[in-house]
């Protein structure tokens, strides 16, 4: 199309590209869940729906963007891990973070229905708009990037922990939020766990991980068999049935903990720079190099992984050997 003497206006436009060579995470955040939650009776302190819903969001998010490595998720939040060395949208800050929040926001509606259920199995009715604001941060290293997804998780821990016992004193103790509140101020960590376990018999260790640790996404090849039926070969045209095992890359949803060894070893090669291409979750290498398509890889089944619990603190005095709940400080 010829340029028009408006054309001109498009210089004002900025394409700001994220700096090479950085972990970039997308992190998004519902607005006004205070009041949202509250007008769609979400559970207090926990509503294991609204988070399986948040979960789902994300995981089609990371089958709809392959070159997230992993995600963290805890309350109305989600932070979304890009590979370091991403070339999606060419690195365009913004065009990568509204895409996220869009693709999110549109999936939580979408998925509304199938996850939150009333008693009967019946959808609750959807009476506001849920919607989400997004920020792109950029981590030079990968400590780092390991420090900000503890933050968020020691974040999780904190809030829970907090929620969780008030809602206790609340719902169980018939105090009222006024005096829950009160009860609260200047406690730490061991004063919740004690009045939780000796008022109410709450071991808060027991209560469901996907709570207190929040949830981890990240790819694994999980093997899947396929009934095959065709000819054997070109000179013998008679069909027949074989079966075959592939190794499908999938989205598994973990509460693991992120300050502990473990999730990190295990996927040294994703975050590993040298081989994150040669292991990474994207087959599709083009995915890196900015051709910005879709991999072929990606599924739609989320496999709940049954977590594991946290090893013990090692003696070493490594910042990252703790975990969330002794890096709160308190
Ligand atoms: P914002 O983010 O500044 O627009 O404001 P909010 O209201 O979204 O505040 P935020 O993000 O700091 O806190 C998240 C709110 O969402 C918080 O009030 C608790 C609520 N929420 C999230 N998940 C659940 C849940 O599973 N159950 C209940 N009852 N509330 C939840
Ligand atoms: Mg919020
Ligand atoms: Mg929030």
């Amino acid at each position: 199309m010829a340029n028009s003497r408006f054309q001109y206006v498009r210089g004002f436009e900025s394409e700001a590209r994220l700096l090479p060579n950085t972990w970039i995470v997308v992190r998004i955040d519902g607005r006004g869940f205070h009041k949202f939650s509250a007008k769609h009776g979400f559970k207090k302190p926990n509503d294991a729906r609204a988070i399986n819903l948040m979960n789902a969001a994300a995981v089609a998010c990371m089958n709809e963007f392959p070159d997230i490595v992993m995600a963290y998720g805890e309350s109305d939040e989600y932070s979304f891990v890009f590979d370091k060395r991403t070339q999606l949208f060419s690195r365009r800050g913004d065009k990568i973070m509204s895409s996220i929040v869009s693709f999110f926001s549109s999936t939580y509606v979408m998925q509304w229905p199938q996850h939150m259920v009333d008693a009967e199995g019946q959808p609750e009715p959807l009476v506001a708009t849920p919607h989400f604001d997004g920020r792109c941060v950029l981590y030079p290293t990968l400590e780092n990037l390991r420090d900000y997804v503890a933050w968020r998780q020691v974040d999780c821990h904190i809030n829970n922990l907090y929620n969780t016992t008030f809602w206790t004193l609340v719902l169980k103790g018939g105090l009222t939020e006024y005096e829950a509140e009160q009860r609260l101020v200047g406690t730490f960590s061991k004063d919740k766990n004690e009045l939780l376990f000796s008022e109410f018999g709450i071991n808060y260790n027991e209560e469901p991980l996907m709570f207190r640790k929040g949830s981890v996404l990240h790819w694994r090849r999980i093997p899947v068999t396929v009934t095959k039926e065709g000819p054997t070969s070109k000179a013998d045209p008679t069909p027949v049935v074989r079966t075959v095992t592939r190794q499908k890359l999938t989205v598994i949803v973990d509460h693991c903990d992120l300050l502990q060894e473990e999730f990190w070893t295990e996927h040294a090669d994703v975050f590993t720079s040298s081989s994150v291409y040669a292991n990474g979750p994207r087959e599709a290498k083009g995915a890196a190099k900015g051709r910005g398509r879709k991999a072929k890889h990606s599924s739609e089944t989320t496999t709940i992984v049954e977590p594991k619990e946290a090893a013990p603190a090692a003696s070493e005095a490594s910042q990252r050997k703790r975990t969330a709940e002794q890096a709160c400080g308190e």
